[in-house]
């Protein structure tokens, strides 16, 4: 009799649990890695809005930025788990696990972060690729152009032998062939690494300057123009499925609008980065002569034959994933400048 009181009880509360959740809507947790002030953690405060707005309050998300919830390494497990409903993951940071999207990451000479992120969208819809059938993509979106970011000057390229630089994915490679020692590791692990002394500078856009305050450690800026990284927005699909259909249609309709939203962000935000760092710390930016930018080229040159060779083992067509990038972004470019 006490056991079925108990179950009782139990099925009660389950019901009116049920129920409070029906009629308060949906709430979704959001999981980022980097700290709240940089720019995958503004597009989630842009997208929380924007989403809370249009279901008129029927979603709720919460946002958890800086790892509080998931951090950069256990961001695609932990979302394919149910940890978080949602997780922002930097692709270059799984080497080897997306190898049709990482044909964002390379050297192609972007020049502008909206214009890569909706290649990026585009590329997505078109291929569908299937390494991402276990989760559903909100929204992806890359970062701007890499560049160096250096605690001593790196006025031409023989000044990176044997510096330590702290990068990710392809241009970890790059930096080897030119003579630099790539260190790779989240976003996230920087500010400690460049702290300690373990690198000596950075490659990455130049919104890190103003949002870790690297500007203050790495007062020389090289302008290098290596790759985007690209980024996506990911969703547990289980609680995907579980959303009723105006709620997975207010979604869907945010998805390439959020990729639009996020490269112009950025793109503003990189010159006001910039300016920032040039009025706050006197950082100076040297240019490279056309040779050196020829040799960059060279190196990027065999990064593009390894990813073929990588996306051909996945069973994809590399130089029909190659083809169509360039010709959307020159599509892109055409319509928004470069
Ligand atoms: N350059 C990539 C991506 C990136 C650029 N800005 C930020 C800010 C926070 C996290 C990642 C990024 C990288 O270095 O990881």
């Amino acid at each position: 009799m006490r056991k079925l009181i108990t179950v009782l009880a139990a099925a009660i509360t389950l019901a009116a649990l049920m129920s409070a959740t029906a009629m308060a809507g949906a709430v979704l947790t959001y999981a980022n890695f980097p700290p709240a002030k940089t720019f995958p953690c503004i597009q989630m405060e842009h997208w929380k809005t924007e989403v809370e707005k249009r279901t008129n309050g029927e979603i709720t998300v919460q946002t958890f930025p800086g790892s509080t919830l998931l951090g950069a390494k256990n961001m695609l497990r932990g979302v394919q788990t149910g940890q978080a409903d949602i997780g922002c993951i930097s692709i270059a940071y799984y080497p080897g696990v997306f190898p049709a999207m990482s044909v964002l990451n390379l050297p192609v000479a972007f020049s502008s972060t909206k214009v890569a992120s909706l290649t990026m969208w585009d590329m997505f819809q078109k291929y569908q690729p299937k390494e991402f059938k276990g989760v559903k993509v909100l929204t992806m979106f890359t970062s701007a152009p890499s560049q160096i970011m250096s605690k001593t000057p790196v006025k031409q390229l023989a000044d990176l032998k044997g510096m330590e630089l702290r990068a990710s994915g392809s241009i970890l490679k790059v930096l080897g062939g030119l003579g630099a020692q790539g260190v790779g590791m989240p976003m996230s692990q920087t500010p400690e690494a460049l702290q300690k002394g373990v690198v000596k500078g950075l490659v990455s856009s130049f919104d890190v300057l103003k949002d870790f305050n690297f500007a203050e450690i790495c007062r020389y800026e090289t302008i290098t123009n290596l790759p985007v990284y690209p980024f996506a927005v990911i969703m547990n699909k289980a609680r995907w499925n579980s959303l009723p259909a105006n709620m997975k249609k207010a979604l869907d309709d945010l998805g390439r609008e959020q990729a639009a939203w996020t490269g112009e962000y950025l793109d503003n935000h990189i010159k006001e980065s910039l300016a920032w760092s040039k009025d706050k710390y006197q950082v100076e930016v040297f240019e490279l002569t056309a040779a050196e930018h020829a040799e960059i080229k060279a190196q990027g040159d065999g990064l593009v034959q390894a990813w073929k060779a990588d996306a051909a083992k996945a069973g994809y067509d590399a130089d029909a994933l190659l083809s169509d990038m360039l010709t959307l972004k020159k599509k892109y470019e055409a319509e928004l400048g470069k």
